[in-house]
């Protein structure tokens, strides 16, 4: 059972590096970015990650063997992160982008090269995660962390009569529900129980996902979009029948509480890989990658990995992983999955219209 695991694991590895992104060219001219010069005394780190993404011990180990303060500020969508670094002014060292918005982050000259050849724990990566196609050559990208986006339940308040995203997109009303305050993954996940892929470009396929989901949050069942620790408290609470949720993000509730469960919809569904980035205008780049290179170590990686649930892209870390970590409770995408298309790295989209579009349905949504 271990051992077919980590063959599963090992698949998914190795197509996870296979997920594509538009190609693009870098364009400079035009990009307004501001790019931040601040300088501080080396002292302090400042970091720019998904909430619940880090185990708060290994930042502390960090902090007292570099005589060093670590701050974290945590965002709940690539969109935000990405509005409040363009915005200028927040002077983080380090950023924690999913693979989408990478290239969106190298046109608009957010990024400095990690520097991999530096990285002395570089090596460690699992093979499947290295030049990856939306940051060839480990330019400006190290993967951090990854997980599918499913839907979770608190079976001592309802259990789900099906596995499907006909839950909260069909026309039951009585089941209420919380969604991501995250475009891709809401706009995916429409998509995906209507048959599309979460990457369309096709008018047509969007306005029918726009349409399914103006009819969604209209339900009297809608609760809210929230961000993942929002809904897995909303969970715990037992304030609502179902979440859509990052899986590691409930298999943090799950340890709390057994009665919350995962799925994977049978239509299908979205999965990302989040890097750490070295920003632009870091004023501390020496220090933030004596950090990329720390969270490489097998041990802090497997501690990280270990305490947050989601899944681990550094292959020296694998034996010093929680087994449950390999299976994600029946949440971790398996070879066929990604094989048949059922789980789909969100990638980024092509420029041009599309994006625009998917920014559209999003304010339309938000605006209701
Ligand atoms: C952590 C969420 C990270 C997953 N709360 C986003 N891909």
């Amino acid at each position: 059972m271990r051992r077919l695991s980590v063959t599963l694991l090992a698949g998914a590895l190795l197509l996870g590096a296979c997920h594509r992104v538009a190609d693009s060219e870098p364009t400079p001219e035009g990009t307004t970015s501001p790019v931040t010069t601040a300088r501080n005394d080396g002292r302090t780190l400042r970091i720019f990650m998904w909430s619940d993404y880090i185990d708060p011990a290994v930042v502390k180990t960090f902090e007292k063997s570099h005589g060093v303060k670590v701050v974290i500020d945590t965002f709940e969508s690539n969109e935000s992160m990405l509005a409040k670094l363009q915005g200028g002014g927040a002077s983080y060292d380090l950023a924690n982008p999913s693979n989408y918005v990478v290239q969106t982050m190298v046109r608009a000259r957010l990024l400095q090269p990690v520097g991999k050849e530096e990285l002395r724990n570089f090596g460690n990566l699992a093979a499947g995660f290295l030049n990856p196609n939306f940051d060839p050559g480990n330019v400006y990208t190290i993967p951090y962390q990854f997980a599918a986006t499913g839907l979770a339940y608190n079976a001592g308040r309802y259990t789900p009569p099906v596995d499907s995203w006909a839950l909260i997109f069909g026309p039951d009303d009585r089941v209420k529900f919380a969604l991501l305050d995250d475009p891709r993954e809401v706009i995916g996940a429409a998509l995906k129980y209507l048959g599309y892929s979460v990457n369309t470009g096709r008018v047509e396929e969007l306005r029918e996902a726009r349409n399914l989901l103006r009819r969604t949050v209209r339900k009297k069942g809608f609760e809210s979009f929230a961000g993942g620790p929002e809904i897995r408290n909303k969970l715990l609470a037992a304030q609502i029948d179902l979440g859509q949720i990052y899986v590691g993000d409930l298999l943090q509730g799950a340890a709390e509480d057994d009665r919350l469960k995962v799925f994977l919809p049978r239509e299908g569904t979205t999965i990302s890989t989040d890097t750490l980035v070295l920003l632009r205008g870091s004023p501390n780049p020496g220090l933030a990658r004596t950090f990329l290179n720390y969270v490489l170590n097998a041990e802090v990686s497997a501690a990280i990995s270990n305490y947050t649930y989601y899944g681990n892209p550094n292959r020296a870390a694998r034996p010093l992983l929680d087994p449950l970590l390999l299976t994600q409770r029946g949440a971790m995408p398996t070879d066929e999955d990604f094989r048949s298309g059922r789980v789909e790295f969100i990638d980024e989209l092509p420029p041009g219209t599309t994006p625009r579009i998917y920014d559209r349905i999003w304010t339309d949504l938000k605006s209701r």
